[in-house]
Formats: C-alpha cells, sequence, structure tokens
C-alpha cells in the first residue's frame, strides 16, 4: 500500500477538524458537542499520519496487513461520536447516574465490538477468525439496540423536535457504521474478495462520512431542534 490515500486522510482528518471547531457552537449548552466531534477526526489525522509511515502497520504470515493505527482510532473515536449520541438523548437533564449507566454501558459494549475485530483480524486459523468476527458483531448490535431502544425513547421523551433530531443522527450513523464489518468482511482481513489498497480507498470514504460529514449533519440537525423546539424544553420544570 503506497502512503497517498493516508496523506489524503491525514489531510482531510486535520482539515475537517478544524472546520468542525471553526462552525460550531462555542456557547452552552452545544458547545460540548462541538469539541467532541472536533476532537474525532484530529485523533483520525494521527491515526492516518501513522499509516502513512507504516507505524502500527502488521504484516501477517499471509501477507495482509492489519492497521494497529487504525483499531486504536476506533477504539477512541467511536466512543467519543456515541458520547455525543447518549448526552444528546439526555439533553440538558440531570440525570447523571442514567447518563454514567449508558456511558459506561455503550463505551463497554463499542469497545469490546473493536477489540474483537482487532482479534478477528490477527486470527489466522478460519474457525477462530470467524468466531471472534461473530462476537464482535454481536457487541455492534448491542451498541444499536442501546441506541435505537432506551436511548432513542429517552431523546424522545425529551421534546418531539429533539426526538427528531436524535432519530436523524442515529439513522445516519447506523448506516455507515453497518459499512465496516461489510468491508471487513469482503476485505484482506476476511474473505479477500477486496484486495488491500481497495479496502484502505473504501474505509478513507467511510471515516470520512462518519468523522467530518456526520459532525456537521449532527450539529445541524441538534442546532434545528434547539432553535425550532419550545418542545425541546418540554421537561425543564423537572431539570431546575
Ligand atoms: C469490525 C470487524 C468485525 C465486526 C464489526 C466491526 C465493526 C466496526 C465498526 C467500526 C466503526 C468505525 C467508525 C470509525 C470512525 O470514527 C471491527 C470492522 C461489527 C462499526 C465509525
Amino acid at each position: 500500500m503506497d502512503g497517498t490515500a493516508f496523506l489524503i486522510g491525514f489531510t482531510i482528518m486535520s482539515l475537517g477538524s478544524l472546520a468542525i471547531y471553526a462552525t460550531g457552537s462555542k456557547r452552552p449548552p452545544t458547545r460540548h458537542h462541538t469539541l467532541l466531534h472536533a476532537s474525532v477526526p484530529f485523533i483520525a489525522a494521527t491515526a492516518y499520519l501513522a499509516m502513512a509511515f507504516g507505524i502500527g502497520t502488521l504484516v501477517k504470515f499471509d501477507g495482509t496487513a492489519t492497521y494497529l493505527a487504525r483499531y486504536l482510532d476506533w477504539s477512541v473515536t467511536t466512543p467519543i461520536l456515541l458520547a455525543g449520541l447518549v448526552l444528546l438523548a439526555f439533553h440538558e437533564r440531570r440525570s447523571t447516574g442514567e447518563v454514567g449507566g449508558y456511558l459506561t454501558a455503550i463505551i463497554v459494549l463499542d469497545v469490546l465490538m473493536i477489540v474483537t475485530g482487532l482479534i478477528s483480524s490477527l486470527a489466522d486459523v478460519p474457525v477462530i477468525k470467524w468466531m471472534w468476527f461473530l462476537w464482535s458483531c454481536v457487541a455492534f448490535a448491542g451498541v444499536l439496540y442501546l441506541l435505537w431502544m432506551p436511548l432513542r425513547t429517552q431523546a424522545v421523551e425529551r421534546g418531539a423536535t429533539l426526538g427528531a433530531a436524535y432519530t436523524k443522527n442515529i439513522a445516519f450513523l447506523t448506516v455507515i457504521w453497518f459499512l465496516y464489518p461489510v468491508v471487513f468482511l469482503a476485505g484482506p482481513e476476511g474473505l479477500k474478495i477486496i484486495n488491500d489498497p481497495t479496502s484502505v480507498w473504501a474505509i478513507l470514504v467511510m471515516d470520512v462520512v462518519a468523522k467530518v460529514v456526520y459532525a456537521f449533519y449532527a450539529a445541524a440537525n441538534v442546532d434545528k431542534a434547539l432553535r425550532d423546539g419550545g418542545s425541546t424544553h418540554d421537561h425543564d420544570h423537572i431539570d431546575a
């Protein structure tokens, strides 16, 4: 794999991080979303720089590569993206115990998904590889369950407009996150239907959508909900 894709990834992610910060809200109650979303491509830029220099790239016995920097990036950035959604579902509600509980549960499942995916990538005995792949999918299903069921109920209870913004954000996230196991399955770490450069380019495009495009989309939905929504304050009397 030549370094071009990785250097392009580094450039887009660094500029994306700056653009998200520059255009994002700097005032409460949405300032933390700007910070969370700007940090995600910043971390990815670091990972792409490492990959461009071959740092953390493991070439296995069968000649295929596992990019450790990519898994390290995902294990930090995906919890940040999920934290943004948990905080949105509980927007301005002071239920710290519940927020903490959901944050812990969703981050544990998510990190397990990434770590078991890495183990699957490294395993060379097929039955072991697919066992870990399936286990990673189980953790992924747990993440989606929390996003679509209990957390969505919380967001909708907070008010119709906030609920709608939350639902749009998780719908976008679900579609783009689904592509990751598909590309893994088709790529050199899985069934080897697509080669390494194709999978690197595909993941680059997906990463830009999941991190940078998503940040703008999510912020636009949240800002609109807070502007339009008297209903987002339905529960203020409970908060006060
Ligand atoms: C793996 C492999 C095994 C099965 C599953 C996976 C899921 C990965 C996902 C990654 C999302 C990454 C994002 C990064 C950008 O910030 C580990 C590929 C289920 C969902 C969104």
